[in-house]
């Protein structure tokens, strides 16, 4: 009897524990969208059963090791059970993982020319047939793209897609795909919002913290393959010795995920680090300087990625101090690194008063006739918009401009969004930069095609995105915000991705694969960019904030400096409010090529969502739509915040259908961002309401 009894008992438990998994597991955000949660779908479940039975693949190396542990997590979360290791195809759903240099199997199939072509970081997923049997097969010309590759077949699995019928072939559309880290080494993070430094330099290099691997796998998952460890407002300790030691450690973990790590460099460490007395790039010592440097890089870190550089921006040291241009100053660490293979991201995040009197004009002033003078291994590092990171702004006008290689620099910390409390899912953002038409070679040039070289056949590309990761346990603060994590590195893999096809990846691998929750969810997020602008810098508005940059701040004087501050931005008052970048105004607009400088020189061919970002307009300026330009304001802060208010019960429709823990963090999150909308609001328009002198009746 007991004999009988006690499994039955022990399986009906775990049955019950199976059946209530994708509710009741406890979830607290760590596993990011790599959780593998059980496939309960039957038919799904069958179909994965028969395509995946046994495993082919070496373990040799440190990444195949990876490939091979990630596909056994995998398979034990999602299918619970294994797949069984073989050395030949004795059955049906074998998966065949390798590169044909070190896999006879992947040799066999004749596909060198093919996987060749599409890079050590690309692969071909495929259902083919080996002998009588039908096998998947994961390769790749190089290890690290059987990684890529085992990952993007993991989800499919994990977002429920069939697996029977594959023929993917995938090579990533830029060749440098990094995350910016703002961490300083005291542990602190600038503009971060989620804890603090993960690098735990004080521990390095004895001890790397676990966190370390984990971090660096979720970014393998997704292509990334590069990491700036520190800030841009650079400690020059960072390229002492013993940090060069801690960054080794750091390296050394990265390395067989595919990512290389790079360094801000402070371009005064030369003096700072008290060996010299200059740091003029034209000095021949400096020089010497550099390149005994990156020597010592390289012999601790042989594949150590480049410096990115801050110069003579907010108060950073570089080249001007010596009155020399940001091409000498770049070109002096660009040839220290050169005989190693390295790089340098030289920011044009500068804004010198003496250049123009509009913050959105100098770097394109400064930069552009440097053009050609830069050495070959020099990109220049540039922010989607002109002015810094704001809800909305026009694409940078160097997009397009310069033969100089061009790293793009995209924020996914929530800097100007709501920190790690707004919902904000960046994509659709991130889309209308990739998507904007610079007219660089006629209609038909959007800012992805210049991004990926395709425009004008440059090959050296890349993208950094300043990283929202932190130490807190779900990694980004917001649960949601994870999803901006994801989103940038599928779009550094490939910027012509959809942001909701992406979204809808990312809910399905991070909350669920059941339909009400993913297209709640998915709504929810393409919603909130647009929202998030209503609410707090409709129409071309920006920078309507003080010093913490989260709350709203219009009537913000800093005395410091005028562009520091709201009202030189908006420069309201009774006749109207904008800034006028038309010719008759600062002429930002001559930056751009024809027809752009033509049609937002008027504000009847300006997009009304960034109408004030280029004009200035009475308040009584009539719309599209009829309403005036102060009931527009009105109307874009009134549905913004109500709007804000609905993601509450939008989000509590999910209440049991996700995971208690994340949905009541969520939710009291969206609780505080619905508040901040209506502070948002009503700061806003009873400040401009002084201005306007008119009633604020919305729509
Ligand atoms: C601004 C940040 C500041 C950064 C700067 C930069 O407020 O903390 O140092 O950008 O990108 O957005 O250098």
């Amino acid at each position: 009897m007991r004999i009988t009894r006690r499994p039955v008992t022990v399986l009906g438990v775990l049955w019950l524990m199976a059946g209530a998994a994708s509710v009741a597991r406890a979830e607290d955000g760590y596993d990011v969208w790599l959780r593998y949660v059980r496939v309960e779908d039957p038919a799904m479940r069958a179909a994965y059963d028969r395509s995946l039975t046994t495993l082919l693949a070496r373990d040799d190396s440190p990444t195949e090791r990876l490939v091979v542990a990630e596909l056994s997590r995998a398979m034990t979360g999602l299918l619970g059970r294994n797949l069984v290791r073989a050395d030949s195809i004795a059955s049906s759903g074998t998966l065949v993982v390798g590169t044909p240099a070190r896999s006879p199997m992947v040799r066999g199939l004749g596909w060198d020319a093919r996987l060749a072509a599409l890079g050590p970081e690309g692969y071909v997923i495929a259902s083919a047939q080996i002998g009588d049997r039908p096998v998947t097969v994961i390769a790749s010309a190089g290890e690290i793209g059987t990684l890529h590759g085992a990952f993007h077949f993991l989800r499919l699995l994990q977002t429920g897609r069939p697996v029977s019928a594959l023929d993917i072939a995938e090579r990533p559309r830029l060749d440098r795909r990094l995350l910016n880290h703002w961490d300083n080494l005291d542990g602190s993070i600038e503009r971060g919002y989620a804890g603090r430094s993960f690098w735990m330099w004080d521990e390095l290099p004895d001890h790397v913290d676990p966190r370390v691997a984990d971090y660096a796998r979720a970014n393998a998952s997704l292509g990334l393959n590069g990491t700036v460890v520190n800030s841009v407002n650079a400690n020059p300790k960072s390229l002492r010795r013993d940090y060069l030691k801690k960054a080794a450690a750091l390296a050394d973990t990265f390395r067989p995920y595919g990512i290389r790590l790079y360094l801000a460099a402070n371009f005064a460490a030369p003096k700072m680090l008290g060996d010299l007395q200059t740091t003029d790039p034209l000095d021949p010592a400096v020089a010497r300087w550099w390149r005994a440097k990156a020597d010592e890089i390289y012999a601790i870190i042989p594949d150590f990625g480049g410096f990115v550089v801050k110069a003579n921006s907010e108060g950073q040291p570089g080249p001007q101090d010596y009155k020399r241009s940001h091409a000498d100053g770049a070109n002096v660490l660009a040839e220290a690194l050169r005989p190693h293979g390295g790089i340098v991201m030289w920011r044009a995040f500068v804004y010198n008063a003496d250049v123009d009197a509009d913050r959105t004009k100098r770097a394109y002033a400064e930069f552009v006739p440097l053009d050609d003078t830069f050495s070959d291994n020099v990109f220049v590092q540039v922010k989607n918009g002109p002015l810094d990171f704001q809800p909305r702004e026009p694409f940078h006008p160097l997009f397009g401009a310069l033969k100089t290689p061009v790293m793009t620099e995209l924020q996914i910390t929530q800097e100007y969004f709501g920190h790690s409390t707004h919902m904000v899912y960046l994509a659709p953002m991130w889309r209308e930069f990739f998507d904007a038409d610079t007219f660089t070679r006629g209609p038909g040039s959007p800012v992805s095609t210049f991004v990926d070289g395709s425009l004008t056949g440059e090959r050296r590309t890349g993208i950094a995105g300043v990283a929202n990761t932190g130490g807190d346990r779900n990694w980004t603060g917001h649960h949601l915000a994870q999803a901006n994590w994801y989103a940038f590195g599928r779009l550094a893999w490939n910027p012509d991705a959809g942001a909701a096809g992406i979204a809808e990846d990312w809910i399905r691998m991070t909350w669920s694969r059941e339909p009400a929750v993913v297209e709640t969810l998915r709504s929810l997020l393409l919603d909130s960019y647009e929202t998030y602008v209503d609410y707090t810098m409709p129409m071309g508005l920006h920078h309507l904030i003080g010093g913490d940059h989260y709350a709203p701040m219009p009537e913000n004087p800093d005395p410091r400096r005028a562009d520091w501050s709201a009202i030189y931005y908006h420069r309201a008052d009774a006749s109207g409010i904008g800034f006028d970048r038309t010719p008759s105004g600062s002429n930002y607009v001559g930056q751009y090529r024809s027809p752009l400088r033509e049609r937002w020189a008027a504000p009847s061919t300006t997009p009304e969502n960034l109408l004030l970002w280029f004009h200035r307009v009475p308040w009584d300026y009539r719309l599209s739509n009829g309403r005036t330009l102060w009931q527009g304001l009105v109307d874009h802060y009134t549905r913004g915040a109500e709007r804000a208010r609905g993601f509450v019960a939008r989000w509590q429709t999910l209440k049991g259908k996700v995971d208690q823990a994340r949905y009541a963090a969520v939710l009291a999150k969206l609780e505080q961002q619905s508040a901040d909308a209506a502070a948002w609001r009503d700061k806003c328009l009873t400040y401009f309401q002084q201005f306007s002198k008119r009633a604020i009746e919305p729509h």
